[in-house]
């Protein structure tokens, strides 16, 4: 096992991965940028270096300056935790080729899940289910753009194979609309991306967004650690996320489930992944994989027992997994609220010193957050200081110990989002389980004020 690890990465997950390490018996260096420098978690890590300004370019995406951070600090292995450079194929060669192991999978499986049309056709040649499509890229030939459109069925959705996460997508819901919604989704891709491959899908009007986590090791072993329903989402950022699914059949998920774990051994994957799926009318479609760690793993801890944060650390190392699919067995319900430092309603962030923090606590509470009181959250990142989960043995006592760890909660000095968590809580849609990637801007938009 490593003996020191560098993580590449700041907040609520550079503590969770310190955690892990300290638990292992690591040394956990952190590198941090100016504006993170009086941040109670670089004080608690073993080393701490500053590795530049606060804008992430010149910092946490500055891949020599985190390279040599880990050659002066004897750091064995680099966490990428995730954003950043999680999912940046290039960096995690570079990381190798200067003799460090990154934690995380291969560049190669990096790579071709970064690029969409790769993705979906390392799963379709697996046997994974996707959602019906071109078979790769588009063509420059407007006809067989036309005739893959009225083959698949309106309204389509045009998507940049460098994109993901919602980036670069387009919806055309006739014909007359295609040739130029192409034409302009392949100029925004090759600028933004630098790809400007695009390719084309059956547009899903109201699925939800339901996710597989895999854990694989370097000697052929995987393991699928159940789902996780992400649809409570606002503009491609989610807010809440449970384990299981609610309402959908466990013989459906486990066929899924096979599949996906089958589709690591075939491909060679190693570390932590997920499978995203868009889930409609009983049936699973693949989109994406995710390469890294994800903000909702907790949800899954819970379920399983199984630290995922560990398990990436171990089988970065060569360490064959501790289990088998047999005795991943998932336990009750768990549900997570995102903490975000904004307007709860106008989503406008709000940065600024937190004058009092009092996390929640109690049976079945986690809460995963660097934050604390007289903790200044920066303005020059994402807007997350925490996420409050928990666990029950159902679905209501996962939602009943929810509505209390949320009143128990106290943050002042700054807007969060926790108003809106409350008032989720007790909406008698999301009571009921299952709605879809769309209800939360609907609720919004229905919510007076
Ligand atoms: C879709 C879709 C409907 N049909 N693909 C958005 C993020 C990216 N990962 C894929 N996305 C979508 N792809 C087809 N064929 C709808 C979305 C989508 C979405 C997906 C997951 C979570 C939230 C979403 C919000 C809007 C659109």
């Amino acid at each position: 096992m490593f003996k020191k690890i560098l993580i590449a990465n700041r907040g609520e997950i550079a503590l969770r991965i310190q955690r892990a390490c300290r638990e292992m018996g690591i040394k956990a260096v952190v590198v941090y940028s100016e504006a993170d420098r009086e941040a109670k978690y670089v004080k608690l890590a073993d080393e701490a270096v500053c590795i530049g300004p606060a804008a992430s370019a010149q910092s946490y995406l500055n891949m020599p300056a985190i390279i040599s951070t880990a050659e002066v600090t004897d750091a064995e292995a680099i966490h990428p935790g995730y954003g950043f450079l999680s999912e940046n194929a290039d960096f995690a060669e570079r990381v190798e080729k200067s003799g460090f192991v990154f934690i995380g999978p291969t560049p190669e499986s990096i790579r071709i899940m970064g690029d969409k049309v790769a993705a979906k056709q390392a799963m379709i040649k697996s046997g994974v289910p996707c959602v019906p499509g071109s078979e790769g890229a588009l063509a420059d030939d407007p006809k067989e753009i036309i005739r893959n459109a009225r083959t698949i069925g309106y309204p389509v959705i045009i998507k940049a194979a460098g994109g993901g996460g919602g980036r670069g997508m387009r919806v055309v819901h006739t014909e007359a609309a295609l040739i130029h919604a192409v034409q302009t989704t392949r100029a925004e891709a090759g600028a933004a991306f630098g790809n400007p491959a695009v390719y084309m899908e059956k547009f899903l009007e109201n699925p939800r967004h339901v996710e597989i986590q895999v854990l694989a090791d370097s000697h052929r072993n995987a393991v699928w650690l159940g789902e996780r329903d992400c649809s409570m989402q606002r503009r491609h950022q989610k807010i809440i996320e449970e384990a299981p699914a609610p309402g959908i059949a466990r013989r459906v998920i486990e066929r899924i489930g096979d599949r996906c774990a089958a589709a690591c051994k075939k491909i060679g994957y190693r570390g932590a992944g997920t499978f995203e799926f868009l889930y409609e009318n009983g049936e699973f479609f693949f989109i994406e994989m995710n390469t890294r760690v994800q903000v909702e793993h907790p949800v899954t801890e819970l379920v399983t027992g199984i630290d995922i944060v560990q398990m990436q650390i171990r089988v970065a190392a060569g360490e064959k997994l501790p289990f088998t699919q047999r005795s991943v067995q998932m336990r009750g319900h768990a549900l997570e609220c995102r903490i975000n430092a904004e307007h709860p309603y106008t989503f406008v962030p709000s940065p600024g010193r937190i004058s009092m923090w009092h996390p929640p606590g109690g049976p079945g509470v986690r809460v995963d957050s660097h934050a604390y009181t007289n903790y200044m959250v920066p303005p020059n990142y994402d807007s997350m200081i925490g996420k409050i989960i928990v666990h029950g043995d159902t679905r209501e006592q996962a939602l009943a110990r929810m509505r209390t760890a949320l009143s128990e909660t106290v943050v002042e000095g700054i807007n969060t989002n926790i108003p809106l968590h409350r008032e989720l809580m007790a909406d008698s849609n999301f009571m009921a389980g299952g709605t879809s990637i769309h209800y939360l801007e609907g609720w919004l938009a229905r919510r007076k004020q």
